[in-house]
């Protein structure tokens, strides 16, 4: 039976990757490289550092480590200004109705955000109160696709693999969770999502009718 769903948080509840495009962008900008919106699919679910190296292989450049983390640390400045302002309006149609129908039911529920900055998220769109764990960028070693992120989501809230539904918008994200061994719904394109069990365009489709069909599908 399923016992837990694991969420993604950029994507999923919140949609911030426009912050991340304005901000990595100014970034580029300031090294002199064209980055693009379609540029920016790349960067979804993948760590901040990770973001920076790819936008400089876009570039054909390479800095020293040191140089990487100051940058990732002035866009983090940059990024943190436009999430301080957020507000519960931001958060995406249908998320809030489903957390509270997973609640009713008793299905627990964390978070697995490749995000340092996922509790701060949640603070500013009051999503907090409906999590019993948050594991995030902070928490982990192995960014998506490793499946780190989601198994120690489910060891924090006592179940297994099996038991769990991890929600994702991003290829990597995807990865990381049939790398955990566990069932997961794609929020976005299915042309995209190719590995997922379903696939729903946002949380107004999701149901915990549905939830429970997932595992008689597997
Ligand atoms: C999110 C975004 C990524 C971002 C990453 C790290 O992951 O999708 O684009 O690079 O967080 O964010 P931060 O710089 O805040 O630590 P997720 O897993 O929530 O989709
Ligand atoms: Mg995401």
């Amino acid at each position: 039976t399923i016992k837990a769903c694991l969420f993604d948080l950029d994507g999923v509840l919140v949609d911030t990757a426009i912050y991340h495009f304005k901000a990595w962008r100014q970034l580029a900008q300031s090294l002199g490289i064209d980055f693009t919106e379609h540029d920016n699919e790349r960067l979804k679910g993948v760590s901040r550092v990770r973001s920076l190296e790819i936008i400089l292989e876009i570039g054909g450049q390479t800095l020293p480590q040191e140089q990487m983390l100051a940058l990732c640390e002035q866009k983090n400045t940059e990024y943190l200004v436009d999430v301080s302002k957020m507000t519960p309006e931001e958060i995406l149609p249908g998320v809030e109705d489903f957390l509270k129908a997973l609640k009713a039911e008793g299905i627990k529920i964390a978070l697995g955000s490749a995000s340092k900055n996922a509790q701060l998220i949640l603070e500013r769109t009051n999503l907090l109160p409906y999590f019993d764990a948050i594991i995030d960028g902070r928490h982990v070693v192995n960014g998506k696709p490793h499946p780190e992120v989601f198994l120690k989501g489910a060891e924090a809230l006592g179940v297994k693999p099996e038991e769990c539904v991890v929600f994702e918008d991003a290829v990597a994200g995807v990865e990381s969770a049939k790398n955990a061994g566990m069932l997961c719904v794609g929020v976005g394109q299915p042309e995209v999502l190719t590995q997922t069990d379903i696939v729903v365009k946002d949380m107004t489709e999701m149901t915990v009718e549905r939830l429970h069909a997932l595992q008689q599908k597997a």
